[in-house]
C-alpha cells in the first residue's frame, strides 16, 4: 500500500502536506474526506475529523505537523528541513508562527470573510489584536529571502504559501485593510506561485472549492 493524503483540496493544511509531497517527489494517493460529518472514514483515522491526515503502511496519523515530520524522516529525498539543528528549529519555528499564531487567529473571520455569515464585533476586535500581535511577531523572524525561511525551499514554505493568502483576503475582506500589507508576501507568493507544484495544488484547490461550495448551497435551506 502506498501513502494516501486524505482530506480536500480546498484545505490549506491539506495543501500545505500535498505540496511538501510533491516538492520532494513522493508518490502518494490521494482520497477525497470531507469534514463537518460523523463519517467513520474520517472519524475513524482523525480523532477530532480534522484534515489532512495520512494514511500509511503502518496506520494513519492526523495533524498536518505530525504528517510533516514523518514525510521528512520516512522519504528522506530532497530534504526540506535544515541538516542543522538550529536552522531545522528556525524553520519548525516559523511554521508554528504560521500555523498557530496567523492561521488559526484568522481563522475565526472565515465564516463572515468567505463563507456568507457574519462575526460578532467582540470576535472581530479580539481576532484584530492577536493578530497584529502575531504578525508582529511573524515578521521579526519570517526572512523572503527569496524564502520564507531564507535561501532554501523548505516546509516552512509549504505552510506560508497556503495560510498567508488566507490572513491576507481574510483581513481585507473584514476589516477593508490588509494585516499583512507591510510584508512583502504579494511578490512573495507571486515568485511562488511559478513553481509547477504550487500550480498543481492552486488548480486542484480551486477546482475542489468550487465543488465545497456547491454542496454548501445545495445544503442550504431555501
Ligand atoms: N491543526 C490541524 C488543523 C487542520 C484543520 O483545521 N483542518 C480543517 C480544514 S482546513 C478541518 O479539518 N476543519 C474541520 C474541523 O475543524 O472540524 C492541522 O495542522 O492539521
Amino acid at each position: 500500500m502506498s501513502l494516501k493524503l486524505c482530506g480536500f483540496s480546498a484545505s490549506n493544511y491539506y495543501n500545505k502536506i500535498k505540496l511538501q509531497l510533491l516538492e520532494k517527489g513522493v508518490s502518494f494517493e490521494e482520497e477525497l474526506v470531507w469534514t463537518g460529518n460523523t463519517n467513520p472514514k474520517l472519524m475513524d483515522r482523525s480523532p477530532v475529523g480534522k484534515v489532512p491526515f495520512l494514511d500509511t503502511p503502518q496506520g494513519p496519523i492526523s495533524e498536518s505537523m505530525a504528517c510533516a515530520e514523518y514525510i521528512e524522516a520516512a522519504y528522506p529525498q530532497h530534504p526540506l528541513l535544515p541538516a542543522d539543528p538550529m536552522a531545522a528549529a528556525k524553520v519548525r519555528e516559523l511554521i508554528v508562527y504560521l500555523d498557530l499564531h496567523l492561521e488559526l487567529v484568522a481563522r475565526e473571520l472565515y465564516p463572515q470573510a468567505f463563507f456568507g455569515g457574519q462575526v460578532s464585533e467582540g470576535t472581530k476586535e479580539r481576532t484584530r489584536k492577536l493578530l497584529a500581535k502575531g504578525i508582529e511577531g511573524f515578521a521579526k523572524l519570517a526572512k523572503f529571502s527569496p524564502f520564507v525561511a531564507g535561501d532554501q525551499f523548505t516546509l516552512a514554505d509549504c505552510a506560508a504559501v497556503v495560510h498567508l493568502p488566507l490572513v491576507s483576503s481574510a483581513t481585507k475582506i473584514v476589516y477593508g485593510e490588509d494585516m499583512l500589507a507591510g510584508l512583502p508576501v504579494r511578490d512573495y507568493l507571486k515568485t511562488m506561485g511559478e513553481r509547477p507544484t504550487l500550480k498543481k495544488v492552486n488548480d486542484d484547490r480551486k477546482a475542489n472549492t468550487e465543488l465545497m461550495m456547491a454542496n454548501l448551497r445545495a445544503k442550504k435551506p431555501a
